[in-house]
């Protein structure tokens, strides 16, 4: 076994930090990799930007922030004890309650004690002599490592808006995913927001409730869909508790692993009354159900999908009185599914009170600029004492290409993927040997912490391997990469999705060289990913090269 696995605490070489692995983030991968890490008895290092763990439920402070998935299907799963432990408080887990839950995790695995906190990585480098990746922080603190484990998230590069005059505002402006911690008053506040994803669909009715007046800049309307959310009774926690097993079984035999599982029929050969009743059933249920548990063509044929949304759009035309808000609410672009559907509860409704107007930047007012004073756009200025910049991420790669990442020959990550990611199965880049990526691109997501353990699980696998067998380097098989890549892209082409502009198409106009489509994920089945990662594992990982 090479003395770098076994070593219980850093070694220090040439007055540097050595570890056997180094993370990259302390929020829900992270977590779980340096859990998995320690039972391989390596030594690791977390390094996290913000002050302490959490990531995206760390960040995500902003009014109305939760789960839109399930909490009982978005927990860990690795520990039985955690999850006996664990009472969630609502179905769709509000952002303090999730907070909490991973300052639990964290507290019960002592997790804390190898993760250093107010450190952001700049740049990580391997050396290939050496065999070993060397990280430097923002302080210039340097590590090195021989595992790098990148745990950086899928939305957590956010993205503010290229507006001219963006920073000459003079009051407080907030992008969402950097909220602070102290609660924002916005009693007797005029309000902007500009952007209307998932995001601001959380937080538009939230905040409405509170302030004086609040002004909403839509460029592009996303459809979205009711969250039904409820509290979890202590009886049905219990029930829940009982049932994990089940739970958790169900959600890894469904496409998206979570609780839903496409209706096997075809839109269009249902007779339109009873499509329209089982529409109707599935927009009155809590959950991505009128999403992930409809007729299984509604992302890949387009007559499906526009009957589907006109059947949504109908609903806004009921909930928005006044009908031409309603009707700038109505996407006309894109199909409903086609982008990732927001789940709101009382979104609608927002648009009904007389402190919320809604301004089209597309048709009506195109903004011109930020202002000292608020926003100008080609009709009027607006004056603000709040603006809020809900105008979303640099998804996916966003957080690779932030990082000065160089494998083989001095190659720059950013560079080998400018045109797409080439990863094998999105666990391991091609000419990144030792880097493991949960949540890489080219993998297979859906439910986010279902496939963070996945991942995770999967590349511990590597390492006990690697253990076992004096392997100190792992690489891809180019051949691979490249069938990899083909079967990613291949995946993709009949969807609807990836006919559109989005956070998921690799698509970000305020980012210079995001304005062209990229596949950034598998969007095949997930139970044939699992089926493909355990005939790797079983099979002695024979697509990797090791040395
Ligand atoms: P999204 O879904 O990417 O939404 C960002 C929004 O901001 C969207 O409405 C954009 O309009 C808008 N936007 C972005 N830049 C601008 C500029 N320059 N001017 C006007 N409007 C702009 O991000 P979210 O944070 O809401 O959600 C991200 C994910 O988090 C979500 O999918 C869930 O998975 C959780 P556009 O549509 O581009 O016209």
């Amino acid at each position: 076994m090479p003395d770098t696995m076994v070593a219980e605490k850093p070694v220090l070489r040439d007055g540097v930090a050595t570890y056997d692995a180094i993370v990259i983030g302390a929020g829900i991968s992270g977590m779980f990799m340096l859990y998995r890490l320690r039972e391989l008895g390596m030594t690791a290092r977390v390094f996290e930007m913000g002050t302490d763990v959490g990531g995206t439920w760390y960040w995500n402070r902003y009014p109305g922030a939760r789960f839109d998935s399930e909490s009982w299907t978005y927990g860990y799963s690795f520990s039985k004890e955690l999850m006996q432990e664990w009472d969630w408080k609502e179905h769709f887990s509000p952002q303090p309650d999730t907070l909490e839950y991973l300052n639990y995790v964290a507290d019960k695995f002592d997790l804390r004690r190898d993760m250093q906190f107010n450190s952001t990585v700049n740049a990580a480098h391997w050396d290939d002599e050496a065999g070993t990746w060397t990280v430097t922080l923002a302080s210039g603190q340097q590590a090195k490592s021989r595992f790098l484990m990148t745990a950086v998230g899928i939305l957590s590069a956010h993205t503010l808006p290229s507006i001219p005059g963006r920073d000459s505002f003079k009051g407080p402006a907030y992008h969402p995913a950097r909220w602070p911690k102290q609660k924002v008053d916005f009693t007797g506040k005029r309000v902007g927001i500009i952007g209307t994803g998932a995001t601001a669909i959380q937080a538009i009715p939230e905040i409405a409730k509170e302030c004086a007046q609040l002004t909403v800049f839509q460029r592009r309307p996303n459809w979205a869909a009711p969250l039904h959310n409820a509290k979890i009774s202590k009886e049905e926690m219990e029930q829940i508790k009982a049932r994990y097993d089940e739970i958790y079984a169900y959600c890894a035999s469904t496409p998206m692993w979570f609780i839903h599982q496409p209706d096997p029929r075809k839109t269009l050969e249902v007779p339109q009354a009873e499509r329209e009743a089982f529409w109707e059933k599935l927009y009155a249920e809590p959950g991505f159900g009128i999403w992930l548990g409809n007729f299984r063509d509604i992302g890949t044929n387009e007559e499906a999908a526009n009957a589907l949304s006109e059947f949504i759009a109908k609903k806004i035309r009921q909930r928005v009185k006044d009908p031409k808000v309603a009707e700038k609410l109505i996407p006309k672009d894109h199909p409903f599914a086609s982008r990732r559907v927001p789940l709101e509860s009382g979104y609608f409704e927002a648009y009904n009170r007389d402190n919320v107007t809604l301004v089209d930047t597309l048709k009506d007012e195109p903004i011109e600029c930020i202002t000292p004073n608020g926003v100008k756009t080609t009709k009027q200025e607006y004056e603000f004492d709040i603006l809020i910049y809900a105008t979303g991420f640099d998804g996916v790669t966003g957080a690779f290409d932030r990082i000065d990442i160089r494998g083989k020959n001095g190659l720059r990550l950013k560079d080998a993927w400018a045109e797409s990611p080439r990863t094998y199965l999105g666990m391991l880049a091609e000419d990144f040997p030792n880097m493991l990526m949960v949540l890489g691109p080219h993998t297979a997501r859906g439910n986010i912490p279902q496939a963070i353990e996945h991942s995770v699980q999967f590349q511990t696998g590597i390492l006990r391997f690697m253990q076992e067998h004096n392997y100190t380097r792992v690489e891809t098989r180019p051949e691979l990469v490249d069938e990899w890549t083909r079967t990613v892209i291949e995946a993709g082409e009949k969807l609807l999705s990836s006919k559109v502009d989005s956070w998921q198409t690799g698509v970000n106009r305020n980012v210079e060289g995001r304005q062209v489509r990229r596949v950034l994920g598998y969007n095949g089945n997930g139970v044939q990913f699992r089926k493909k990662t355990d005939e790797v594992a079983k099979g002695g990982y024979k697509e990797f090269a090791f040395r």
